[in-house]
């Protein structure tokens, strides 16, 4: 494609169903927010479109967990991520939400518009259901162990821990994630978009129209859903929470007669991606736009941004119901593969993550945070992006990338530009020259002017990582540029010189040159670096004196963009180092918060019912009352007169505590001293033999009735929280 008119540019819609990390961040936001960045200092047209996910299984599920309603749900985690993704400085031109009633309208006309065209078919199938719960068990309804990795974790439509999409009949040992029951299977309608019939249209798009410009990865995935015989897939679903299925017989053109829409809804990878057209259409009202063009005219380019998980649905299915709709097909969908933490999968169950939200609380809402800790994170998701195959976030290489590259190559670049020229030019822009300018002038000239066509052609293409590494490594070369020319040294010659006149002429024009085009080159750096880092670009324009208009994408590549002459403000460090007591915290911090066994199901996912001496469920609120601490036994006695009790002495870091615990049958105090434990903090004191005890040891009994203690795996700092 010719440069197009306009660009529609989306990032995966969330599920409004708790807090995101930043593996999401890292693969569908970021790099779209770059992409947008980029596109708007180029002046193109361009929306960025993006919203919550509020329907599906997903929800209501939450809601069960927390003991509210799913309304509740997405109204308190869509104004949640939407603040993450602010504080983040991800642009949305819009974040919208699929409940708003212009999305259900859309959704339900593009359903209808299929429907009654004949295009959907209606099928009658033996589904799932729960006869506890009375209902049908669509996908996270439904759990089981996985067909494809033996996980057990896996979900009615999706894998947890491979991200293979699934249906509940794939799934080994099914059971019902609402009751635990093992559900039966009942019939039921339902309505499919037979895919099948476009595979021609899907292998001559996808295999061959966009087997060079798409990742590999995407191509890879789509070939093999393609290969694999494309099955009809169900729009709809039997739930209560969702877009009800609009009626509108029309057997006219529909062929068969309809069935019943009673207790249908709209399967939420149906209404989802078409939230995307309601976006855009909210975004129009508000700004009073036409959005038709942005969905119907040729010469947008659509790109979807999301994580591997997602490609089948933007890739095959969305493309699909876009086609029978008469609308446009995305140019690319420039999928990212998974952002692995601290050496394992990231897991919202397990709690192995870093969310947003802990990353903004933690380093930009700190004292020395702000927008330059929001860049840090933007650097190093970058850096690490798992464009072409899984990556791993570690603190220790956010810290490194922070340290050495940000702050010792960029930062220092910038600062050292900026005192040299208070010092050496009296904070002006020094005069260029032209008569002396050498090899090494003329190299670091030119390596400016063709920095601007590098990082464009890599971002045009979504190779983000490299096109960063091209604006770092132009303050690289900025750095040795100015260790070449060493204008301290000349400044000394000068003031030598100055004694013997004509003397330092030479010398004086020489720390000019050098110090006209580091800072030229810093105005570079700025409008470059804009789309990645846009708080330390803003921070640049500030000591610069310049306005916003100097970030248009075709300053970038000229040598003049400040005037010789003008007063330029005191340097501000750009970026602060991170210190290494820092990452410590944080990797304890998430070695603490690790849950080793699956908690998000509220009842076990064994295919067994629970039996007698499981308590009833309890919501999330009530276990967030238990202040659990971790503890090391300091001493142990037994309590006289009482053969069960022991007396122990245990340091919980903060303070120390005497605890009465019924385990002196069990253990010697002598064995049990140097133990660490897990400690019931916040129990109401009681006194026992005349003894005050201040807690209690968590312990776990097998079926023999003998008793163990509960602890970390792993050695930890006393007075850590457990959860
Ligand atoms: N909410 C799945 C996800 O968050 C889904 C994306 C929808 S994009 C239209 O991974
Ligand atoms: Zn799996």
């Amino acid at each position: 494609m010719n440069q197009p008119k306009r660009y529609l540019i989306t990032s995966a819609l969330p599920y409004a169903n708790g807090l995101k990390h930043v593996g999401h961040l890292a693969g569908a936001y970021i790099p779209a927010d770059i992409y947008v960045r980029y596109l708007r200092a180029r002046k193109r047209d361009v929306v960025f479109v993006c919203g919550s996910d509020e329907h599906g299984t997903a929800i209501p599920i939450q809601a069960m967990k927390e003991g509210t309603t799913p309304r509740a749900i997405i109204d308190k985690y869509h104004q949640a991520i939407k603040q993450d993704f602010e504080d983040l400085a991800i642009s949305f031109d819009i974040y919208h939400r699929t409940s708003e009633p212009i999305h259900h309208e859309t959704a339900q006309e593009f359903f209808t518009y299929l429907n009654d065209r004949g295009e959907l078919e209606t099928k009658e199938t033996e589904q799932y259901y729960d006869e506890e719960a009375k209902t049908f068990l669509a996908d996270r309804y439904i759990k089981g162990t996985c067909p494809v990795c033996g996980s057990n974790r896996a979900f009615g439509d999706q894998c947890e821990n491979c991200g293979s999409t699934l249906s509940p009949d794939e799934l080994i040992n099914p059971v019902s994630t609402l009751s635990g029951k093992k559900p039966v299977k009942k019939k039921t309608t339902h309505w499919y978009l037979p895919l099948g019939k476009h595979e021609e249209f899907l292998r001559e798009w996808i295999l061959k129209q966009h087997k060079d410009d798409w990742r590999a990865t995407v191509v890879g995935q789509c070939k093999s859903w393609i290969e694999g015989g494309l099955q009809s897939r169900a729009v709809t679903r039997d739930l209560d929470w969702g877009i009800e299925v609009p009626a509108s017989p029309n057997p006219s053109k529909g062929g068969a007669l309809q069935p019943s829409v009673e207790g249908k809804v709209l399967y939420v990878w149906f209404d989802a991606p078409i939230g995307y057209i309601s976006a855009t259409k909210q975004w129009a009202i508000d700004n009073k736009q036409d959005w038709k063009p942005y969905w119907y005219d040729a010469d947008t380019k659509l790109v979807h941004f999301v994580g591997k998980d997602n490609i089948v649905f933007h890739c095959i299915i969305f493309p699909v119901m876009l086609k029978l709709h008469g609308n446009i097909l995305p140019a690319n969908v420039p999928a990212n593969e998974f952002l692995n933490l601290e050496g394992d999968k990231m897991s919202t169950s397990r709690n192995w993550k870093l969310d947003m939200r802990d990353y903004i609380n933690d380093f930009v809402k700190k004292e020395n945070g702000g927008g330059q800790c929001v860049d840090m994170l933007r650097y190093y998701l970058t850096q690490i992006a798992p464009e072409t195959k899984d990556s791993e976030f570690t603190w220790k290489g956010f810290q490194d990338a922070v340290n050495s590259e940000l702050v010792s190559i960029f930062g220092n670049f910038v600062n050292r530009t900026f005192v040299l020229m208070h010092k050496l030019c009296n904070g002006r822009v020094p005069k260029l020259h032209e008569d002396i300018l050498d090899e090494t002038d003329k190299t670091l000239m030119a390596e400016i002017e063709n920095a601007k066509l590098k990082v464009e052609n890599l971002l045009e293409q979504y190779k983000f990582r490299e096109a960063l590494y091209e604006v770092i490594d132009l303050s690289r070369k900025g750095n040795q540029y100015m260790q070449k020319k060493e204008p301290w040294i000349l400044a000394k010659q000068l003031e030598s010189s100055k004694s013997s006149p004509p003397g330092g002429r030479l010398e004086g024009a020489r720390i000019d040159n050098c110090l006209h085009l580091c800072l030229q080159l810093t105005a570079n750096l700025a409008v470059l670096v804009n789309p990645f880092l846009p708080n330390t670009a803003k921070k640049m324009l500030y000591m610069m004196k310049v306005v916003d208009k100097i970030l248009d994408w075709e300053n970038a590549g000229k040598l003049k963009l400040l005037s010789v002459g003008y007063s330029l403000r005191e340097p501000q460090l750009l970026f602060r180092k991170i210190e290494d007591a820092e990452i410590a915290g944080q990797v304890e911090k998430l070695k603490a918060g690790l849950v080793k066994t699956d908690t998000s199901s509220p009842l076990p996912v064994t295919g067994q019912p629970a039996t007698g001496n499981w308590k009833p469920q309890i919501v999330y609120d009530d276990f967030a009352k238990l202040d659990l601490k971790t503890g090391t036994i300091l001493a142990a006695e037994k309590v006289a007169k009482a053969d069960k009790l022991l007396k122990l002495e245990v340091d919980l870091g903060f303070e120390k505590r005497t605890i009465v615990s019924g385990i002196a049958i069990h253990f010697k105090p002598e064995d049990i001293v140097g133990k660490q434990v897990v400690v019931v903090a916040n129990l109401a004191p009681r006194k026992m033999k005349g003894i005050e005890s201040n807690g209690m040891i968590l312990m776990a009994e097998d079926k023999d009735g003998r008793l163990i203690f509960v602890n970390p795996d792993e050695a930890m700092a006393n007075g850590a929280p457990v959860s």
